[in-house]
């Protein structure tokens, strides 16, 4: 029996002295001690009772021994749950309770408190020095692990998405979903053993843990693996890397450094965007200072990737590319193909798709049709020839940073403040972030400040998804439906 992901992922590299990570400290962890720190993990996971189709929620530092971890989940069959450490202790107790796992691994700074809310689940640590319960336990750990069987659908990863209901969804994705997507994007990318991609995304979504590692891994490229985005470590580490993957913010902020030239990207292949949209402004001064046109490519977390501008051909400005090869892209009105050069909803079939919602078969068959079409919630057009535009979205979302905020799970915490009567959370251009989120709230009487508001705000919910400014307001604006017009907020407090 064979375990597809690490199979493809991991297994290849065993015994292997080529460098795979270089680490912000300077040391260099080449593959066949990664894969042996894998396995040594592996061993700590079964040990701890974690067993097929077991969750491992993983809430910790971007360090080596975490990337580990992932692969050693993978190996013991089990399906890995990374979480944003910027969650609070709040939004931390639902995931834990909806996914139920039998694994939490954290920071060690977080330890007592995960400890509270952790159920069942065993605690174990890595701290952002790589120390911790969890690597302590590996260290005499034999190197060698049996991978546990897993085909091609069985769940590998568990990733949590936010809804317009305001309740985050666990979008299942299985072995084949992450498989065919690495494949795709390596082939296309024509990423090889020559690269050394500079990784400053973080680990716990796809974009950073997918999209970046996974094809790293296939093609036995190398990563400078960093712990996060810093504009000056990523200018210092062009000149020997030749792949960034990055969201919008990325590339705003390193064309505001004026280091940023073509010397400096003479030996880059490829910088690719995504996650968010990147202003063509930015595609064309980018292009400008470097020579080089950013490749941009659209995604989601339930899908992977769907689209990608060409690697070889026309990377053209504020378009989203083709379909992935295996995957179909189709543009929809109230569930019918509309006519090429029209407006619709995007919808996606493929084995990119995940296999639906955890614990919500409700949802699953709200936005996965039963044809396997998966309804994105964008607003896109294509060209004669497939070229994806993404115009806007059908959804109620705001991404700041390449992070999502829904509206909704922030207008449920603030509409919970005492004395708040009703709220609209919207988003707004931001120059660094390209969104950030407003709140229009009406309260009760006079009592509530906007100080005291996000005050009470903040312990429920990440930083990233606080309000930037409260405006107290009388009452909301509202169509003769008594649909909150957030286009009206928008137009009115887009501009500060
Ligand atoms: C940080 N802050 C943010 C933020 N990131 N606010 C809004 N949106 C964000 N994305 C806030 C902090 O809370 C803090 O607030 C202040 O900004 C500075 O924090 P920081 O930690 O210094 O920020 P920085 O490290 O510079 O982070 C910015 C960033 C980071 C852009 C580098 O957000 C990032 O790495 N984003 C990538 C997200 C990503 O990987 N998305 C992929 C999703 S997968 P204050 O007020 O306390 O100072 C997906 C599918 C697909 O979407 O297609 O890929
Ligand atoms: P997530 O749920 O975090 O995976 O975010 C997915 C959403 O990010 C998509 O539905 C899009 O709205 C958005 N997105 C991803 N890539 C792009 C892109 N290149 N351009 C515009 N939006 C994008």
């Amino acid at each position: 029996m064979t375990n597809t992901l690490y199979d493809a992922l991991f297994a290849p590299h065993t015994d292997s002295e080529a460098t795979f990570l270089t680490l912000d400290d300077g040391t260099t962890v080449n593959y066949g001690q990664f894969i042996a720190r894998v396995g040594q993990l592996a061993h700590v996971l079964a040990k701890s009772g974690v067993a097929s189709g077991d969750r491992v929620v993983v809430q910790a530092p971007k360090v080596m021994e975490t990337l580990a971890l992932y692969g050693a989940t993978v190996q013991c069959g089990a399906v890995y749950l990374p979480l944003n450490t910027a969650y609070t202790q709040s939004e931390l107790s639902y995931f834990i309770t909806d996914a139920a796992p039998r694994l939490i691994v954290c920071d060690a700074k977080d330890a007592d408190a995960m400890a509270g809310i952790a159920g069942d689940a065993h605690v174990m640590t890595i701290a952002g020095d790589g120390s911790g319960t969890l690597t302590a336990a590996a260290d005499h750990r034999p190197t060698t692990f049996d991978a546990v069987p897993r085909g091609p659908d069985d769940l590998a990863g568990l990733l949590y998405t936010s809804g317009t209901t305001g309740r985050s969804k666990g979008a299942m994705m299985s072995h084949k979903n992450l498989l065919s997507n690495a494949q795709s994007l390596t082939d296309l990318w024509q990423i090889t053993s020559a690269d050394r991609l500079i990784h400053a995304l973080p680990i716990f979504h796809t974009h950073g843990l997918f999209v970046a590692t996974n094809t790293t891994l296939l093609a036995g490229a190398q990563m400078r693996f960093m712990a996060g985005f810093d504009p000056e470590t990523v200018l210092a580490e062009m000149p020997t890397g030749s792949l960034l993957m990055g969201v919008p913010t990325f590339y705003t902020r390193l064309l505001s450094d004026a280091r940023l030239d073509r010397a400096r990207v003479a030996n880059m292949r490829l910088f690719v965007s995504g996650s968010a949209p990147l202003l063509a402004e930015t595609h064309t001064a980018f292009e400008e200072r470097t020579g080089h046109r950013i490749l941009e490519r659209y995604g989601m977390t339930e899908t992977n990737m769907i689209t990608s501008n060409p690697y070889d051909g026309a990377r053209v400005a504020g378009t989203v590319g083709h379909a992935l090869p295996g995957v179909e892209v189709k543009v929809t009105k109230d569930e019918k193909e509309v006519p090429r050069g029209e407006i619709g909803v995007i919808e996606v079939r493929g084995d990119n798709v995940f296999k639906g919602y955890w614990n919500m078969p409700e949802k699953t068959a709200e936005e996965l049709r039963d044809n396997g079409f998966f309804i994105t919630g964008d607003l896109g057009v294509q060209d004669e020839d497939g070229r994806v535009t993404i115009v806007g979205r059908a959804k109620d979302l705001i991404i700041a940073g390449g992070y999502n905020i829904y509206p909704k799970e922030v207008e449920d915490v603030i509409n919970a403040v005492p004395g708040v009567v009703e709220s609209a959370v919207f988003g707004v251009p931001h120059p660094d972030f390209g969104e950030s989120v407003i709140a229009a709230v009406v309260i009760e009487g006079v009592g509530l400040t906007e100080d005291a508001l996000a005050a009470q705000v903040a312990p429920h919910l990440a930083r990233f998804k606080h309000p930037r400014r409260y405006i107290i307001m009388k009452a909301l604006p509202r169509n003769t439906m008594g649909k909150v017009q957030k286009n009206l907020l928008r137009a009115e407090y887009g501009g500060c």
